[in-house]
């Protein structure tokens, strides 16, 4: 019998704060108390550090077709590699159906390319782009069988990625019964279009029109709508990687009113703002991500909707390009786009950074507290993605999905330095305070310092239960 015994540290969940043991047995945890001890356990002396369950990001993109052959740099096996070197133990990655395409298919081909891959533990949301009675259909077995009770869709990318308001009234109607939620990406994608075809017309090739055609307000126009639409469907909805003060506002009057709906915003939104694309030449295509990068107003309204759980939770969207063409080529790399910025592919890196950015720039900064940290990074998603109690907390019969952290450890943020294949960081040469020290999933060590313990293939494939049922 496989046994674990981390001592010593300080234990903390959503709820509590209190030094303890925590005795692993079999992956899961046994026990927690003072003083346990096991003669054949490995032992972790955890004694100064923080120990916290293993962080959950529920919006990542590795090795992810994105049209026209272009494809994020990350495989599986380096993404969650990465994952796991910033404390993160569980993605949630998506699963494409295509035109004419099976929702079930689509989920086959992901867990074919992952299974081999994963090191940390995975899940999938379906993106749905053909929304028929075919399609549809197959939903209720999904979730009831594949354990995929979450399917984004897109109000963004018009004529690619972009459905129509009745296939996300259709679709939340159909899943809602079932345990099943529609995630958003809310943007309105006709009106941008429009203004991305208007600045190309006017000879505006630069990175900076990404942005510059991407305004607040459409986002916060198809949150407002996307809310009414989930309204009258009678079914939660959430909205993915919320960036403007706009769309915050629409999901704040909606809940004041009742209504179950729910968004995340992710690190670059919170600790970069749009001067980013002030950078000279084609240095601006490092954040070309949508949405783009907002103003100072936004951050401010972020900070406040994490604070009083307007905003539920902190995910990456780690959709990682190169900014150089070599060594992984043109198709991995944003100078794809370099002549034309609707061209450039639309992503940017941060899975390994989530939880020490949000520990340094949020805890340390007086933003939020420590239970707060655990609930935004691994018990509201577990919870809000169907994981919980398995995972996103630390309690008897929970996997052994855990985190020693040192809060007081400062380190330099770099490239040179993280794990995944891209070759920027949005935070270079930032210093934070609060490092990942060990990492364990499911009882075994993956991450003991600078090592790598962790093997392709290890991680697990996880079945969901509802999403979206969190009151
Ligand atoms: N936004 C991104 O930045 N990348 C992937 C897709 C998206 O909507
Ligand atoms: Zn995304």
């Amino acid at each position: 019998m496989t046994q674990v015994l981390i001592k010593g540290g300080r234990i903390v969940t959503a709820v509590d704060d209190y030094v303890g043991d925590i005795l692993v047995q079999e992956g899961r945890i046994e026990a927690i108390g003072r003083s346990l001890s096991a003669e054949t356990a490995e032992v972790h002396d955890a004694t100064g550090l923080m120990v916290f369950p293993g962080g959950i990001d529920a919006h990542v993109h590795m090795e992810t077709p994105m049209g026209n052959d272009v494809y994020t740099c990350d495989t599986f096996e380096s993404g969650t590699k990465s994952a796991a070197f910033g404390g993160t133990t569980t993605i949630i990655d998506f699963a494409q159906q295509f035109h004419h395409d099976s929702p079930k298919a689509a989920l086959d081909r992901r867990l074919a390319v992952a299974e081999p891959q994963c090191s940390v533990d995975y899940a999938f949301h379906v993106i749905l782009t053909d929304v028929n009675r075919d399609s549809l259909a197959e939903l209720p077995d999904l979730i009831n069988q594949d354990g995929v009770s979450s399917y984004k869709l897109y109000m963004a990318y018009p004529g690619v990625m972009m459905v129509d308001d009745a296939a996300i009234f259709k679709t939340m109607r159909q899943v809602g019964g079932h345990g099943g939620m529609a995630i958003l990406h809310a943007e309105n994608g006709i009106v941008i279009q429009t203004l991305i075809d208007e600045a190309l017309e006017q000879g505006h090739t630069s990175p900076q029109y990404h942005q510059l055609t991407r305004p607040r307000l459409m986002e916060g126009e198809a949150a407002h709508r996307v809310i009414r639409i989930a309204e009258l469907a009678e079914v939660p909805s959430y909205i993915v990687h919320l960036s403007a003060k706009e769309a915050l506002d629409a999901v704040v009057e909606a809940r004041d009113r009742g209504v179950h709906a729910f968004a995340e915003t992710c690190p670059h939104y919170l600790f970069l703002d749009h001067s980013e694309y002030d950078a000279p030449g084609f240095e601006a295509a490092k954040y070309v991500m949508t949405p783009p990068l907002r103003d100072h107003e936004c951050q401010h309204a972020l900070w406040r909707g994490l604070q009083f759980d307007d905003l539920q939770l902190v995910a990456t969207d780690h959709c990682p390009f190169c900014m150089n063409e070599n060594p992984l080529g043109l198709l991995k790399s944003k100078q794809f786009g370099r002549d034309n910025f609707n061209r450039i592919p639309n992503g940017a890196p941060g899975v390994e950074l989530r939880l020490m950015l949000l520990y340094d720039g949020g805890v340390r900064a007086g933003r939020i507290n420590l239970n707060r940290f655990v609930q935004l990074t691994a018990t509201a998603p577990a919870k809000m993605f169907g994981l919980f109690p398995r995972k996103g907390t630390i309690a008897v019969g929970s996997d052994a999905d855990l985190v020693l952290f040192d809060p007081n450890e400062t380190h330099t943020l770099s490239a040179s330095t993280h794990h995944s294949l891209v070759d920027y960081s949005l935070f270079e040469g930032r210093e934070v305070t609060g490092k990942v020290k060990k990492v364990f999933l499911r009882g075994q060590c993956i991450v003991d310092g600078d090592q790598w313990l962790g093997r392709p293939g290890m991680g697990q494939y996880q079945h969901r239960g509802a999403s979206g049922r969190v009151l």
